[in-house]
């Protein structure tokens, strides 16, 4: 895996953070992730093979393959290739005949519960908690009314949500379980790899994330029945060339997508690698800083993919936003994924104003999150150089603070055309 050689202009004192009028540390900007792109040469004759074969769509042979090689990677029954994530939680929200309520998390991008209201059902947000991230289960039972119809766990950061807890809850109370996974492709818990959990998972293959297809997703079961439910659904609910016996949209995955999924596949250990040094390099060089923690799940197997810093201003005398502002003027395109919580979003803010009150560990983890640059694009040295910003701005606040205020709007970076 190739790194890319950036410019960096180190740190020694406060004057020099590009906020107080120094020089960015990087000229070119990090972005929080960039996409694994494979081999150009494989991708290109996975392609080139599509075009000779004529066929590009509708199920064709590299999407086939692509479907078996991820059930075998996860060790499921059946993975349903889509054309995104978000069309995937759809369609397994359909699939599973969820109406009425369903309870998720607030804290995850809003993909999740777009995917309810989309289909007039009630997300009903639940907090998080604190120490995991993850939806809190104890807090689960209290929401269940005789609407609710399921549940949805999101494993945010690949964090494996209290799996264990969940199936236990809804097998109790009939409700039907599915795990939003788009963060966790290749984490595993208690035994199990992600994609075996509840009666589905669903993932996000987007170019952000750690297994990409460019667009596209999946949603994997080990239900046949859900299954071959599910397969109708995506293809307009087609059951041969003119027998349409089930309701659906176009939800398939093409073969120019697939072809970019089968020629990464095999490069994701050495991504798993890098994730891991990033996030190794960041924790070594962050410890120590008061109300500075680097979030990091216990679990059996984890892809490193996001780096999630929690800033407690109480402690730092700094707040998350003028720590963002100054790593952005460094050239440090930190983000505060998921701010500000879905339920502060709308269409949800305006029909459920006070939802909040009920949500004290998703406000206060929307206040603190920072999630930093790894990914391929990265090495120590860019590392360093973050950790050098993060360092002098916690031991400089007041000075910091004031160059924020006096710094006026902050612009939002858009891609050069
Ligand atoms: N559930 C969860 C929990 C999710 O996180 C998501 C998606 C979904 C469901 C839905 O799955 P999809 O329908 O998207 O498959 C990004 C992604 O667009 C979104 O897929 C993802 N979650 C979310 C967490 O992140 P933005 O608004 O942050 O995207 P953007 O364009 O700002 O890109 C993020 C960073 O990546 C930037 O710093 C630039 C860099 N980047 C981006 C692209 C597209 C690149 O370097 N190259 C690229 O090609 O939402």
């Amino acid at each position: 895996m190739q790194l890319m050689m950036r410019e960096i202009n180190k740190k020694a004192s406060v004057e020099d953070l590009a906020i107080c009028g120094g020089r960015p540390s990087f000229a070119t900007p990090l972005h929080v992730g960039s996409p694994l792109v494979p081999d150009p040469a494989e991708f290109l004759r996975l392609v080139n093979g599509a075009l000779e074969r004529n066929w590009l769509t509708n199920g064709g042979p590299l999407v086939i393959q692509l479907e078996a090689e991820l059930a075998k990677h996860l060790n499921v029954r059946h993975c349903v290739a889509t054309c995104n994530g978000t069309v995937a939680l759809e369609l397994a929200i359909r699939a599973l005949d969820l109406r009425g309520e369903v309870i998720v998390p607030s804290f995850t991008f809003v993909a999740t519960a777009h995917a309810l209201q989309w289909q007039e059902i009630t997300p009903i947000f639940c907090d998080i908690r604190p120490d995991t991230h993850t939806i809190d289960p104890e807090q689960i039972e209290r929401l269940i009314t005789p609407r609710t119809t399921g549940i949805i766990g999101v494993h945010v950061w690949g964090s494996v949500c209290d799996v264990g807890a969940l199936e236990g809850i809804a097998r109790r109370r009939g409700l039907a379980l599915l795990f939003d996974a788009a963060h966790a492709f290749g984490c595993a818990a208690g035994g199990r790899s992600v994609g075996n959990f509840g009666d589905a998972e669903i993932f996000s293959f987007h170019a952000t994330k750690f297994f990409t297809t460019v667009e596209g997703g999946a949603i994997a079961t080990n239900n046949d029945v859900l299954a071959e439910k599910l397969r109708l659904m995506r293809n307009f609910g087609f059951a041969g060339y003119d027998r349409v016996i089930h309701v659906g949209t176009n939800g398939k995955m093409n073969e120019m997508c697939a072809a970019m999924g089968l020629a990464n596949l095999p490069h994701l250990g050495d991504l798993v690698d890098r994730n891991t040094h990033n996030h190794q390099t960041y924790s070594t060089l962050l410890a120590g800083i008061r109300g500075i923690r680097v979030y990091s799940p216990k679990q059996e197997r984890w892809n490193h993919q996001y780096v999630a810093l929690e800033v407690d201003s109480n402690v730092t005398g700094l707040s998350r936003d003028s720590l963002l502002r100054a790593l952005h003027e460094d050239g440090v395109l930190a983000r505060r994924y998921f701010y500000p919580g879905c339920h502060r979003m709308e269409p949800y803010r305006s029909y459920y104003p006070n939802a909040g009150l009920l949500l004290p560990a998703t406000e206060q983890l929307c206040d603190r999150v920072l999630v930093l640059p790894t990914g391929k694009q990265v090495d120590a040295d860019s590392i360093e150089a973050i950790a050098g910003v993060i360092r002098l701005c916690i031991a400089n606040p007041e000075r910091v603070s004031n160059a924020v205020s006096r710094a006026g709007e902050h612009r939002e970076y858009q891609p050069q055309a």
